[in-house]
């Protein structure tokens, strides 16, 4: 920084952002943002991946960001690398979601439907009701992942489920749960209501540990299905965006296909801006590869091109909030 401006006067500031602590990382963030905002700079260069960014609404760090551009400062903010992309094979048999983006998926509205009776039984007694992925006619209320785990990995990849109701001010409540498509068994769930996420419309929590795998080296396939769970004690009367993400930097990418994947007037796949880089004021910088290994992971670049990396945070998103 010194050596492109060595006449500017520089400041930094940190913020405390822990994936256990996603409301309080998310007043740290806004607070450094409104330091920097105090101190009078001309130029703010954030670089903190923040899990707090909400989708449906505008968080303290967001709303702090957005303070900032309209203070005059220029908001240089991360896209983030919590892109997935679908790969060309799986064991060798090609697959449909090959290049698409794949980490997140967005809906318009919850479409209840009847869950499967493991569901169910574990809800209970509360009543529960699952999103329809299909946007079609038919129903389907699982989406499969399928995932690559070589031998000494541990796949452990955060995740949550955000829905559209106003933080702090909650209708609804809903979760992840992951199922193991052979045996219909619960494997994971991302869990609402915790001190980690209190007063928020997230559910949030740590999946596919279970599949720690030890065998040969060859890579294992195994399939996890989705299910975006909702508790029926609540009518619906309007509609309900929900959405999850995988929320993870860990390369190579565990997660290597998706059953549905391709995006429609009312479902959205694979947008990972959300929050301060969603801004329209803020200007959101990705990714060029930077070391050889990335090859391993992206398609090989012509090092003549600035081409960007292919897990670097994408679009589309939309804004549920004014301004
Ligand atoms: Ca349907
Ligand atoms: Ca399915």
């Amino acid at each position: 920084m010194h050596a492109i401006a060595p006449a500017a006067e520089l400041y930094f500031a940190t913020a405390d952002v822990t994936e256990s602590s996603t409301v309080s990382s998310d007043q740290s963030t806004a607070d450094a943002i409104d330091s920097m905002i105090a101190a009078g700079v001309d130029i703010i260069v954030d670089d903190i991946m923040e899990v707090f960014d909400t989708a449906f609404s505008e968080g303290l760090s967001a709303a702090a960001a957005r303070r900032a551009s309209e203070a005059g400062i220029a908001y240089v903010v991360l896209a983030g690398n919590l892109g997935f992309v679908g790969v060309d094979d799986v064991d060798g048999t090609s697959v449909p979601s090959d290049g698409y983006q794949i980490a997140s998926y967005t809906s318009t509205a919850f479409r209840p439907a009847a869950c499967p009776a493991e569901i169910e039984a574990d809800a209970a007694p509360m009543v529960v009701q699952c999103h329809d992925f299909d946007p079609g006619p038919g129903v389907d209320v699982t989406q499969r992942y399928t995932l690559e785990v070589r031998s000494g990995e541990s796949p452990e990849l955060y995740s949550l489920v955000e829905w559209g109701d106003q933080p702090y001010n909650l209708t609804n409540t809903l979760y992840g749960a992951f199922t193991d498509p052979t045996s219909g068994a619960l494997t994971d769930l991302l869990i609402p209501g915790t001190t980690e996420a209190a007063g928020a419309p997230l559910s949030i929590g740590t999946v596919f540990g279970s599949l720690a795998y030890s065998g040969p080296p060859a890579a294992e396939y195994a399939g996890r299905d989705l299910l975006i769970v909702r508790d029926a004690a609540v009518p619906l009367t309007a509609d309900l965006p929900v959405r999850f993400q995988l929320w993870s930097n860990d390369n190579p990418r565990v997660v290597v296909a998706a059953e549905w994947f391709s995006s429609t007037a009312t479902d959205t796949y694979g947008g990972t801006i959300v929050g301060r880089s969603a801004n329209p004021s803020s200007i959101t910088v990705a990714a060029r590869p930077l070391y050889p290994s990335v090859s391993a992971v992206c398609p090989t670049l012509d090092a003549g091109l600035f081409g960007l990396e292919c897990f670097s945070s994408t679009g589309p998103q939309t804004r549920y909030w004014g301004r």
